[in-house]
């Protein structure tokens, strides 16, 4: 099982990034969206692993206070082009706790250096004038109140991301 840690966004955050990608279309931009259903922000990636409730009980260890987390800014990997988040000390501290539990559970991850973002559009390309047209991220704001265990399957037309469970629960 391809399973991943991330935060689901709420329902506002997702129609305005929906909006957001609406216009990059209209602005010449093609690539892979993401679909509104799937944004979300990750925080650990582990990938191929067999047992979800061994994850879900490393993550039970984790606790923190519920916090704001603000969209800002736009950026790229390569052909991967993300919306931001506003630099926030409680987001830093929440994935350390939580590599710290995946750490100490013996459950492997994905170690590079954490750099938030929501994945927007894959292999994106824009023909116009420079390199990216003009990108507003809307500066919507969320509370964080938990985080969810995902696991990841590719599907006939994508990926299909599915909930296997929250810390706290919901
Ligand atoms: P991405 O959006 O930047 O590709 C499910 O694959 C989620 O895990 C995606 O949000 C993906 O980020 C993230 N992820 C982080 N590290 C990954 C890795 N090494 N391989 C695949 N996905 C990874």
């Amino acid at each position: 099982m391809r399973l991943f840690i991330a935060i689901q966004l709420n329902d506002r955050i997702r129609t305005s990034l929906d909006e957001v990608q609406r216009r990059l279309i209209r602005q010449g931009v093609h690539g892979n969206f993401t679909p509104p259903d799937n944004l979300h922000l990750t925080l650990a990636f582990i990938g191929e692993y067999p047992d979800p409730d061994d994850v879900m009980q490393a993550l039970e260890a984790v606790s923190f206070q519920p916090f704001s987390l603000g969209l800002e800014g736009f950026g790229s990997f390569g052909d991967l082009w993300w919306a931001g988040l506003s630099d926030s000390g409680e987001l830093e501290a929440l994935v350390r706790r939580i590599r710290h539990a995946l750490s100490g559970s013996g459950i492997p991850f994905d170690r590079k250096r954490f750099s938030p973002h929501i994945t927007l559009i894959r292999r994106a390309s824009y023909s116009g004038r420079g390199k990216f047209p003009e990108i507003a991220i809307p500066p919507e704001s969320m509370t964080v109140d938990h985080v969810s265990l995902m696991r990841s399957d590719r599907g006939k037309h994508g990926m299909i991301y599915t909930e296997l469970g929250t810390v706290p629960q919901a």
